[in-house]
């Protein structure tokens, strides 16, 4: 079990108040909180040994170097992975781009398909419209049930002969749902397609084997993950990273480069053009440190236990809609819910005054937002140093909106 108290003793913005309030923190699904832990690996970065990375012949830039390439290896235990599948990135966006475009170059042409969900966030959805664009292919789009789930039938009669690509998210960002990846990699590799995985909401809250899954490349943020903005990871297969042509160009990527030409380092380093980000790097491996010594198993059942509270809670009030599946063990950490009549904005406003932080919007999930029929909702989201006392606080709250607006 997670000992909350200590946990939240880790993190120093949790002693701050908001409008007078203490901060109840209810946003981690946009970004988590930071432990000193992870700050302090930053620091200390930055204090003792900075210096760019596989190129200085000089003691800093050696200690730099093993310092990033222990994250790497640290992030690919994290997920069972090898170190040389785990490619940085500076997020899920763009690690995702690197998967559409360089995907797009390998194996899609005009005429090919792309199965995409309903359900994706933003980044996992406008890099494959703009691969279809650029190489005529078509972008072939699979529904949600009524219950808030993939509809898996739909999935098998999208994929055919010509789909080239299945992108799915794990979690989603609003509906909370779990998907069967393991499922929808066994029907897209029956027809020979590449699954790619949008775990930007899952790595952080689920224990995560890239193997058990069945994917082919998966992408995930460190700031989600008690980790510093601007580090985000690619996993890939080593056999398809190999075969991928890389995405940015430039320094690093290198292996030898003429006037007119260029051959390409070894993966994962032919994905890693430019100065990395290496302060970020080491940041997200104590961030991974942090989380290991938690437990993912305990991370999980502490999300579960934080989100049926509030299920439980939103449920029993009438003047609330839930979206996503009502069974707390078929979702991640996030709940997104609307008031009757009342704009989302105001709800989060209103929560704000009470030091209650939680988003408001379409989450970067349009087409989402219009199946639901709606154009906007309320989230919260959890995280290892929420508390069942915040659900309540909020939970009364929301009472409190309910009577100054319903
Ligand atoms: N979702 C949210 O509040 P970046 O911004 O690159 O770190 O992650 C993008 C992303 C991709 N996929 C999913 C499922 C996500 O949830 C996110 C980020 C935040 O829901 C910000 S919109």
């Amino acid at each position: 079990m997670i000992d909350v108290k200590a946990v939240r003793a880790d993190f120093p913005i949790l002693e701050r108040k908001v409008n007078g309030r203490p901060l109840v923190y209810l946003d981690s699904g946009a970004t988590s909180q930071k432990p000193r832990q992870v700050i302090e690996a930053v620091a200390r970065f930055y204090r003792e040994h900075n210096a760019n990375v596989h190129r200085g012949l000089y003691q800093l830039a050696a200690e730099a170097t093993d310092l990033y390439e222990e994250a790497r290896a640290k992030v690919a235990r994290f997920i069972g992975a090898a170190p040389e599948e785990i490619v940085f990135t500076h997020g899920t966006t763009e690690a995702l781009n690197l998967a559409a475009y360089s995907l797009g170059e390998l194996l899609v042409g005009e005429g090919d398909e792309v199965v995409v969900t309903a359900m994706e966030h933003h980044a996992n959805l406008i890099p494959w419209q703009q691969l279809a664009r650029r190489k005529g292919a078509r972008l072939v789009p699979v529904g949600v049930t009524p219950e808030g789930e993939l509809d898996l039938g739909e999935l098998a009669e999208a994929i055919s002969d010509r789909t080239k690509v299945v992108a799915a998210v794990h979690v989603s960002n609003v509906l909370g749902t779990i998907n069967p990846v393991p499922e929808i990699a066994e029907l897209a590799h029956k027809v020979g397609a590449v699954v790619v995985v949008d775990a930007a909401q899952s790595v952080p809250h689920l224990p995560v084997s890239v193997r058990e899954l069945g994917a082919d490349l998966l992408a995930f943020s460190g700031h989600k993950m008690l980790g510093p903005t601007g580090i985000g990871v690619l996993w890939g297969r080593k056999e398809l990273l190999e075969k991928l042509p890389p995405f940015l160009t430039g320094g690093e990527m290198i292996r030898e480069v003429w006037l007119d030409r260029a051959t390409w380092n070894d993966v994962p380093y032919k994905f890693e053009a430019g100065t990395p980000p290496v302060a970020q790097a080491v940041g997200l491996g104590a961030a991974v440190d942090y989380l290991s010594s938690l437990g993912m198993e305990e991370v999980r059942r502490h999300d579960l236990e934080l989100t049926a509270r509030t299920l439980e809670g939103l449920l029993e009030r009438d003047y609330v809609t839930v979206y996503g599946p009502t069974e707390p063990e078929a979702r991640g950490g996030v709940v997104a819910f609307n008031l009757r009549g009342i704009h989302p904005h105001d709800v989060a406003t209103l929560l704000d005054q009470e030091g209650i932080a939680i988003r408001a919007g379409h989450h970067c999930a349009q087409p989402l937002h219009r199946l639901l029929g709606i154009p906007a909702s309320c989230r919260v989201s959890f995280y290892v140093y929420n508390t069942p006392e915040e659900v309540d606080t909020f939970l009364s709250a929301l009472d409190r909106v309910w009577e100054a607006l319903g």
